[in-house]
């Protein structure tokens, strides 16, 4: 397989992780990345090293600094850079050597196009057709190629799947759920159904310890916060980030979430595992610690052929982080997408329906 270009849209938490983890892959050469203040473009490929110091500690990445709206960075930039290199935490890619001012990001990316393989949508979907208004600018532009993204909500995935025939027409694949839960679990649930012949339920179960990922993952935590009782996806987007740090003191930095809306039932459903009622997706988020507070577990009850009702289960090691188990499978599930389009299988896929390269 020839190397990969890719871009990144977003520089929060999974957008410079992501960049980190293309590192140590064979394949990937990251050669664009934006934020909503600016952007960097080397068709040779980016000093990823340089762009994540100067990127540290980034408000412009992750839209949290509009009320954690990601609109900023659709909309050209509602806090768009003077044309001056600014420097401190709200400047993001604009105070990298690389970068540049820009008021309209994703429309530069979108004009290097043409040299990239694969694009990685990594903005917070806080409001839930956002991706997919993203993803509709590439298909005005006339892109051809690959765009990942790493959603969470169960509703967004008809949303994409109406648009499937753009996606064709322009010769887009749309590898849609490409973290962790959905994505990677979303898909080993599917492998681990294979024993039976009727599903009766899964179960994914995530822990995730992210003291020192915290900064990094605002946005992440907001999104997440919205499944917590008495929030929404409307209540969490506006709530300040002292508000924020006031739910989690209430919860002593230990956030239980149940039955939350996440793509993998519909996914799952749209894989023929099961019906998408079936599926339940609840986890634990610790702020102040980086153990898992719960070890993430994919639990799988069927019936096989010759009658026994039995449950697979699929742990993930305590030890392997959450920017580990969603950035490595977004980089994979980004080389399966490369590999389809390559083919000219073009339209949604999600991730029981490729297996992600290593
Ligand atoms: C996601 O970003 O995929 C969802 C997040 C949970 C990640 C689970 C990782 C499990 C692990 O590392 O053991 C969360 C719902 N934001």
């Amino acid at each position: 397989m020839t190397d990969i270009t890719f871009a990144v849209l977003g520089t929060g938490g999974i957008g410079r992780r992501t960049l980190e983890v293309s590192q140590h892959t064979d394949g990937l050469v990251p050669v664009a990345a934006c934020d909503r203040n600016g952007i960097a473009v080397d068709h040779d490929g980016l000093d990823v090293d340089e762009l994540l110091e100067a990127t540290e500690g980034n408000i412009a990445g992750d839209g949290r600094g509009e009320t954690g709206s990601s609109d900023a960075a659709t909309d050209g930039g509602v806090a768009a850079s003077s044309g001056v290199k600014q420097t401190g935490d709200d400047a993001g890619i604009v105070a990298s050597a690389q970068g540049e001012p820009t008021e309209t990001p994703i429309d530069d990316v979108i004009a290097e196009s043409d040299a990239i393989d694969a694009v990685l949508i990594a903005l917070p979907n806080l409001e839930h057709d956002f991706i997919p208004r993203v993803a509709d600018r590439f298909v005005e532009a006339d892109y051809s190629g690959v765009l990942v993204d790493v959603l969470k909500r169960s509703r967004v995935i008809g949303m994409l799947d109406e648009r499937e025939e753009a996606f064709e027409d322009a010769g887009i694949t749309f590898v849609c759920g490409a973290g962790a839960t959905p994505g990677f679990l979303t898909g080993t649930a599917a492998l681990a159904a294979q024993s039976f012949v009727e599903v009766q339920e899964v179960d994914i179960w995530w822990g995730v310890g992210l003291k020192s990922g915290y900064e990094d993952n605002r946005g992440t935590v907001r999104e997440d916060i919205a499944h917590l009782d008495g929030y929404d996806i409307e209540t969490a987007r506006s709530l300040s980030e002292t508000e924020i740090e006031e739910i989690i003191d209430e919860h002593d930095g230990v956030l239980e979430f149940q039955d939350m809306e996440h793509a993998d039932d519909v996914l799952l459903e749209r894989a023929g595992v099961c019906d998408a009622d079936d599926v339940t997706v609840g986890g634990v988020l610790d702020v102040r610690s980086d153990e898992k507070p719960t070890t993430t577990t994919v639990s799988v009850t069927g019936t096989t052929f010759d009658g026994e009702t039995a449950t697979n289960t699929f742990q993930l090691d305590d030890d392997t982080s959450m920017a580990a188990n969603v950035n490595g499978p977004a980089l994979g599930y980004m080389k399966a997408g490369v590999m389809r389009h390559r083919v000219g299988d073009d339209g949604v896929y999600g991730p029981t329906e490729l297996l992600p390269r290593f």
